[in-house]
């Protein structure tokens, strides 16, 4: 199988983390390229017609696309357990919640990167950042002791959301006022796998 990839989208670095989790690495060529919205990659676009990574080309079907389809299919293909039917529900809204943090920080790298200074709007990164706000404080108040017990891909998505924040979003500071998830995550973070797949 081959992963169409970039080191540094935290949509990518879930997968990354599922495959050396459950030890399915040396079954996946990691093919590292170089997209945008405005500029897709044709290895991106053949493989997912929106044009987004991760897609994961197999060899028995059709490519796959979304992070949650590609670790879903790799938890199937390796009975990993990382959606245990016990805490399903649980599980996949802390996955749901990662997921659109993460969406809403790429979003904001893209209007910093992509659209000219004149035609960025600010208003419009600061109602992204209040979305990412909101759920991290939901994380920290409410959902905090779902992140803890036997690694599964809610603890993954979260995880991975953090890192992207503190890679393209320092300077916001998600940290203050959050001590638990703070604390979770410093503990999270000494997993091999997530020091593995940090951006270079
Ligand atoms: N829902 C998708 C989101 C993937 C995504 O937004 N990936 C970004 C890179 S971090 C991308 O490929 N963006 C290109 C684009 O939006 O055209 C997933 O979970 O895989």
């Amino acid at each position: 199988m081959q992963l169409i990839a970039a080191p540094a989208s935290p949509f990518v670095r879930k997968v990354r983390m599922m495959l050396l989790e459950t030890g399915q690495m040396d079954d996946v060529e990691i093919v590292n390229v170089t997209t945008s919205p405005i500029a897709p990659s044709p290895e991106v676009s053949t493989a997912n017609p929106l044009s987004k990574i991760p897609a994961l080309i197999r060899s028995d079907g059709p490519a796959i696309y979304d992070s949650r389809v590609i670790t879903r299919y790799l938890d199937t293909r390796a009975q990993a357990g990382l959606y245990p039917q016990a805490r399903i529900w649980e599980v996949l809204t802390l996955e749901a919640t990662g997921d659109a943090i993460m969406d809403a920080a790429v979003l904001m790298t893209y209007e910093a990167r992509l659209r000219p200074d004149d035609k960025q709007d600010r208003g419009w990164v600061d109602a992204q950042w209040g979305k990412i706000s909101g759920a991290l404080d939901a994380l920290n108040a409410r959902w905090i002791s779902h992140l803890s017990g036997p690694l599964d891909m809610g603890q993954v998505s979260i995880a991975c959301a953090l890192g992207y924040l503190d890679l393209r979003h320092d300077a916001y500071g998600w940290r203050k006022g959050r001590d638990a998830l703070d604390d979770w995550f410093a503990v999270f973070s000494e997993r091999p796998a997530f020091q593995a797949t940090i951006p270079a």
